[in-house]
């Protein structure tokens, strides 16, 4: 069968009207940069790149030196090509404006460049996941109000997992479309079309030694879960947990399920876990796109009105069935 790369498929976009010339090479940009990263990520003990960098992030969380190593990448990689006004990443606390001696562009790019870093050490799939927004600005450097748009607002979106294959997983609006590295040609060659989330699931993903914490309307649905075929769902239901959303969130677009991150009362100071504007909101136009749906448990994730460029949000994404039904216990709590 002939080999699509994600170079032809992304060409074929454009010249359907679907993506810009610039937008098209964003998405080759940062495809490159992943895969600048999964030679990193794949190297493990051999590159000595495992362990803590010694440092914190925004969040006050001790780097990884593969979090360091990936998120220079990532801006190196975007700052010479002249389609990004400015970039924003979950290792910066600022606005990671443009070097004066390139030229802008008009898009924005956010990015969690390793998610799931602390699963580094173990051996353990992580990602990469990118938004792209619209730049408010003419010319003026971006703010970090420029960037707090809703996320129906975004133009692309999609993460690379680090697994035992690399994958890239994208979209531009028009479906959810998967890649996968061949690396002997270091091409993404186009391996899933189309990606859909079943509407029906068995199995659901949640961090349960949390389940202390979580509001009752979440206690509820889970409880039920657990009774399986003996409780009210009337049938048995599979628990998975990878802490790390990447890996979570594609098992989910391949074989269905739900991923919860619901307030706790560990993290409901902050809001939530994850944060919005590089993890919540490409994942929900990913899994949106993909016929799924993804919710705050009471909120529509994409119509979030964001506060600030690091905040964070409950998450519950997934079969569209199962969704709404965690919803609709909220309403009902
Ligand atoms: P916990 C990874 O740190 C992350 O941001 C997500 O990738 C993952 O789903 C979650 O946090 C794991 O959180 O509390 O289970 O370690």
């Amino acid at each position: 069968m002939r080999r699509v790369t994600l170079t032809q498929f992304l060409i074929e976009q454009q010249r359907a009207g679907r993506i810009s010339a610039d937008l098209r090479l964003l998405i080759e940009v940062v495809a490159r940069a992943v895969k600048a990263i999964s030679v990193n990520v794949s190297k493990g003990a051999l590159a000595g790149v495992l362990g803590e960098a010694g440092t914190d992030n925004v969040q006050g969380e001790a780097q990884k030196k593969l979090d360091v190593i990936a998120n220079e990448i990532l801006l190196q990689a975007n700052e010479w090509g002249g389609h990004l006004a400015a970039m924003a990443s979950e290792e910066v606390e600022e606005v990671h404006q443009i070097p004066f001696d390139y030229p802008k562009g008009g898009y924005l790019l956010l990015f969690d460049p390793l998610d799931g870093s602390s699963n580094i050490d173990v051996n353990i799939s992580v990602g990469t996941i990118f938004s792209v927004l619209r730049s408010p600005t003419e010319g003026a450097d971006p703010t970090e109000q420029s960037f707090l748009q809703p996320g129906r607002e975004q133009v692309a979106a999609g993460y690379a997992l680090y697994g035992p294959s690399t994958m890239l997983v994208l979209t531009v609006g028009k479906g959810v479309h998967g890649f996968t590295l061949d690396r002997e040609m270091g091409s993404f060659i186009y391996t899933h079309p189309y990606m859909t989330v079943p509407v029906e699931t068995g199995e659901f993903a949640i961090n349960a030694s949390n389940e202390r914490f979580w509001e009752a309307p979440v206690q509820r649905y889970v409880a039920e879960l657990r009774q399986g075929k003996e409780g009210p769902r009337g049938r048995d239901f599979n628990m998975r947990w990878v802490a790390s959303m990447v890996a979570d969130v594609h098992r989910i677009l391949i074989r269905g399920g739900i991923f919860m991150y619901p307030l706790d009362e560990k993290c409901r100071s902050k809001g939530g876990k994850l944060r919005l504007m590089y993890e919540a909101n490409p994942m929900a136009m990913i899994i949106e796109q993909a016929g799924g749906a993804a919710s705050t448990g009471r909120e529509r994730i994409l119509d979030l009105q964001p506060q600030k460029l690091h905040q964070r949000v409950p998450v519950v994404l997934g079969s569209l069935n199962e969704v709404e039904r965690v919803v609709a216990y909220h309403r009902e709590a």
